[in-house]
């Protein structure tokens, strides 16, 4: 289980209206890494190996999760998972979740990159595309505007698109399912969409997104994340 962030709002920059426009990309020392994909193709698993294998003396690794990742984010995470499919609308939804990313990015992930740190996320702003967007129905120009406005230039330096047949991945998730069965419970059409929908952000942004197909072994879809990770380290731009 991941452990949402404990930074407290006063001692953060990113509380400060500045973060409201400006971009701060500029400052940001860290490295930010995003897990994406449909539902049951290993993400959390492979995020705490990611974590495990990047961890050591001098640096800083910090895992996080959305919707949620910060107090007030894991509250409106509750309120998305939970109950019936149709209890929200798509528009309610991205607003929900923007809601949330907002407060993480302000208070867990924005000072976490500005004092150097490496943040694995399990899913970000591509999940909001691909299920309130593509799947959804909210119109991709909100979505973008959002993204433009709310995220203060923090944009992921590579996202691991871990993609599996939605068969496969909901009979996983199905294994597994505690509460949290709201985005489940949306049918096959739905999910079919989604991946669709990461592969074609994949193709949009290849300098970006890394396309790991997810139906093989732990072992082997660890390894081609790790080689991913290499790659960025080689480019040293982050
Ligand atoms: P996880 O199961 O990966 O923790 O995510 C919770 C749900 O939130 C997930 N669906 N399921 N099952 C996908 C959904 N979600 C969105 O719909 N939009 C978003 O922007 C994010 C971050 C998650």
């Amino acid at each position: 289980m991941l452990t949402p962030g404990s930074s407290t709002p006063t001692e953060s920059p990113w509380l400060d209206l500045r973060g409201e426009t400006a971009n701060l990309k500029g400052v940001n020392q860290g490295r930010f890494i995003t897990f994406e994909g449909g539902e049951g193709g290993g993400k959390s698993t492979q995020l705490r190996l990611l974590a495990q294998r990047l961890s050591g003396p001098g640096r800083d690794v910090v895992s996080t999760r959305e919707p949620g990742g910060s107090p007030g984010a894991e509250a409106i995470r509750d309120l998305l998972v939970r109950g019936q499919a149709d209890r929200w609308s798509a528009l309610t939804e991205t607003l929900l979740m923007y809601a949330a990313r907002r407060d993480h990015v302000e208070r867990v992930i924005g000072p976490a990159l500005e004092r150097g740190a490496w943040v694995l996320c399990d899913r970000f702003a591509d999940s909001t595309r691909a299920y309130q967007g593509a799947a959804g129905g909210t119109d991709p120009a909100l979505i973008s505007a959002l993204e433009d406005h709310v995220l203060a230039g923090v944009r992921p330096d590579l996202t691991l698109v871990l993609d599996l047949p939605p068969e496969t991945g909901l009979g996983r998730a199905a294994d597994r399912a505690g509460l949290e069965t709201r985005f489940e419970s949306k049918g096959e059409a739905f999910h079919a969409r989604l991946r669709e929908a990461f592969l074609d952000i994949a193709a949009a942004e290849p300098e970006r997104c890394r396309v790991i197909d997810a139906s093989r072994s732990l072992e082997t879809v660890s390894a081609d994340i790790w080689s991913a990770v290499e790659d960025l380290l080689s480019r040293g731009d982050g």
